[in-house]
């Protein structure tokens, strides 16, 4: 296979990094030091993980050993025999230091009202929430559920379980309530943090409520900790389970000490979306994890002090886990988070944040980049944006109309653009360029972080491909610290998904290629995965949300290519005997999808057809539905296990009337 022609524009990087003035320089300047250091991450990694590790992690109990294990078995390590505590790297640390310093600058819903917490604050909130949770009879490994909206507590909810070595599972506040339910069950948690609402555009979201119609069935669990955002006195309050947070600190002492933990005890687990229905919780460390984080965001985003870096994921994803709190607060650095949308209350609000807080670098989706630019520069030309210096993208492939709008209007010309690919599963980025090093090419995420070994793979014989200009699967060759180390309850599933497919390698899900210049580019999902609008959707869960509809027979779900969101989710369903096909009864499947997932997971197009393309054994072959969503009928390939040919007319009939 050779590599499709790929835009030719390379971009340096630019004067604002090479040529600093009076700023630090970056952390890495030319392409020689970072290639010297990545020679060393793979050649001398003993040395390399020894340096970094004892540099950028405060150790209660030094590691003597840095890794072992190994892909092939699925057992590997990082630091096994080294303690410390997740919660004293993030916040202690530089409590001592300068308790003024600024942990989290909070940009609220309404414009306007943004607060900062310092490290001194940040550190009695934690101590308070880990005395309370302590109070439950909570102790080092147990779980607690928290599904709280974007404000600073739900990061000292974070921070409150890594002091007492709790492991905590965040889950995204617009997940429904049998979502949260079924990650609650699965992750046996006994506890739930949450907030009685959000505020998301100036709509109030009934956070609580949800949590309570979530619990009713899950009896496990025990105490349900409430953080008042609102304030809405309507709000349910069970006086058996239920706790608010501002009495229950109220109550505990200011001071709580941490508890030290192995470096390969979880920190968390962090549910995600694979080829099977249902989600993986996917584990991470205390150790290898946040050094991964505090790394990768020191040198990709070239952090150094004084600077202010915003990252717009939720705290409900990974980005959120590992760039709004454990990377920066591991650097003692200073994280913004933001509450809102980025069109509340107009298409400026991520600039006039920008220029509110004077940040310096700003983290965001493609499907933001391309959905803010459509509402003209006009919204980014009114804000000064002269503080940024590194601008990143994350989440799917950025398509270089996008990167291109990105480095000329919000970058100004002026910024590194970082595209930084990385997955939920690898904790922390695995390719990206470095600002003040790497000549970007616009759609490529450039080149491995510092120990992270690729591969090619040739899809069907797993053989590693060689040279440059070739294509295929991605693949990691060697363990890093930042990795997921197992499924939760589900250590098969893990090696099944990750180490089995192609042994003795770490197995992405993604196409990708290397180009004649060694840049690799990567290619989307090769799994049944969609990612919409940066958010992995696993189409068999789609699919099992729409079976459950008394009125469906069956049905078969598959990404449609969309110009805001990456990939739309496309349904085709068929019905039971007996139900017609129409309009309302679309609406209530939607809404179905809806209820059960979250609106995250809604179809955006959904056609009842009489029947769906299967194999003569009975299998649904997605890819043709694929291709026909996609306008590629014209291309279906080998249709020969097509048990039914007379269907494909009928399919392209109806996908056309519908799109
Ligand atoms: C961090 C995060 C992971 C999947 C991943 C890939 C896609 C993420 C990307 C990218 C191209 C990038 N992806 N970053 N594709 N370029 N810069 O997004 O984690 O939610 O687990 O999704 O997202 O397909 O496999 P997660």
């Amino acid at each position: 296979m050779t590599v499709e022609a790929q835009s030719s524009a390379v971009y340096s990087p630019p004067e604002r990094l090479t040529n600093p003035e009076g700023r630090e320089k970056p952390w890495v300047s030319s392409m020689a030091q970072y290639e010297e250091l990545y020679k060393e991450s793979l050649e001398k990694p003993a040395e390399f993980w020894t340096r970094m590790a004892t540099e950028t992690l405060t150790w209660i109990k030094p590691f003597s050993q840095v890794t072992q294990g190994s892909l092939k078995a699925g057992n590997m390590a990082w630091f096994p025999d080294g303690q410390l505590n997740v919660s004293y790297n993030c916040v202690d640390r530089w409590a001592a230091q300068d308790p003024s310093r600024v942990a989290f600058v909070y940009e609220a819903d309404e414009p306007g009202q943004a607060s900062q917490v310092t490290y001194g604050e940040l550190l009695d909130k934690v101590c308070g929430v880990a005395n309370v949770l302590h109070s439950f009879g909570l102790r080092k490994g147990d779980t607690v559920a928290i599904y709280m909206p974007m404000i600073p507590e739900a990061a000292v909810a974070m921070l409150a379980c890594a002091r007492l070595g709790l492991v905590h599972t965040v889950v995204f506040a617009g997940f429904s309530s049998s979502s949260l339910a079924e990650r609650v069950i699965d992750a046996r948690a006994r506890v739930v943090i949450t907030a009685d609402e959000g505020l998301r555009g100036s709509r109030p979201i009934a956070t609580k409520k949800i949590v309570d119609e979530a619990l009713k069935s899950c009896p496990e669990v025990e105490k349900v900790l409430v953080y008042r955002r609102t304030g809405n006195e309507s709000v349910a309050f069970n006086a058996s389970r239920d706790v608010w947070w501002h009495e229950a600190v109220a109550a505990q002492r200011p001071y709580c000490p941490p508890v030290p933990v192995s470096a390969e005890d979880p920190l968390f687990l962090l549910y995600t979306s694979g080829s099977t229905g249902k989600p993986k919780g996917v584990v991470h460390t205390s150790g290898g994890y946040l050094l991964g984080a505090a790394l990768t965001l020191k040198y990709v985003f070239d952090i150094h002090d004084n600077d202010v870096f915003c990252c717009t994921a939720d705290i409900g994803w990974i980005t959120g886990h590992s760039y709004v709190v454990y990377g920066p607060l591991a650097l003692g650095s200073t994280s913004v988070i933001f509450e809102s949308v980025p069109t509340y209350p107009d298409a400026s609000r991520y600039w006039q944040l920008v220029q509110d807080h004077k940040i310096t670098q700003f983290y965001t989706a493609p499907t933001a980049i391309r959905a803010l630019r459509r509402h003209g520069d006009e919204y980014v030309k009114r804000c000064d944006l002269s503080s940024l210096r590194v601008i990143g993208s994350v989440g799917e492939p950025i398509n270089p109309d996008a990167w291109t709008w990105y480095n000329d209007v919000v970058g100004g010309g002026r910024c590194a653009v970082v595209d930084t690919y990385w997955q939920t599963e690898t904790g922390s980025h695995v390719i990206s360029p470095l600002p003040g090093a790497t000549p970007s090419k616009p759609g490529s995420a450039t080149f491995p972080f510092f120990g992270i070994e690729l591969a090619i793979l040739d899809p069907t014989t797993g053989a590693e491909l060689e040279g440059n200009d070739i294509s295929g699967v991605l693949a990691i060759k060697r363990p890093w610290p930042s990795m997921a180390r197992t499924i939760a309850g589900d250590h098969k599933r893990f090696l099944d998904t990750y180490l089995n497919p192609y042994p003795g390698y770490y197995f992405a899900g993604d196409g990708a290629s290397r180009d004649a210049d060694g840049y690799y580019w990567i290619r989307g999902r090769v799994d049944d995965v969609i990612n919409v609008s940066g958010h992995r959707m696993s189409t068999a869960e789609v699919e099992s949300a729409l079976i459950g509809h008394h009125a469906v027979a069956e049905s078969a779900v598959v990404g449609a290519p969309d110009d805001l969101t990456g990939q739309a989710i496309c349904a085709f369903v068929t019905l039971k005997d007996g139900f017609d096909a129409n309009d309302e009864l679309k609406t209530e499947l939607v809404k179905e999808v809806r209820t059960r997932i979250g609106p995250i997971a809604t179809p955006k197009i959904l056609i009842l057809v009489d029947e769906l393309p299967k194999t003569r054994s009975g299998k649904i072959i997605r890819r043709i539905l694929r291709k026909v969503v996609a306008g590629e009928a014209d291309q279906l390939g080998d249709l020969s296990t097509l048990s039914d040919p007379s269907i494909l007319d009928m399919l392209v009939r109806v996908v056309t009337a519908a799109l």
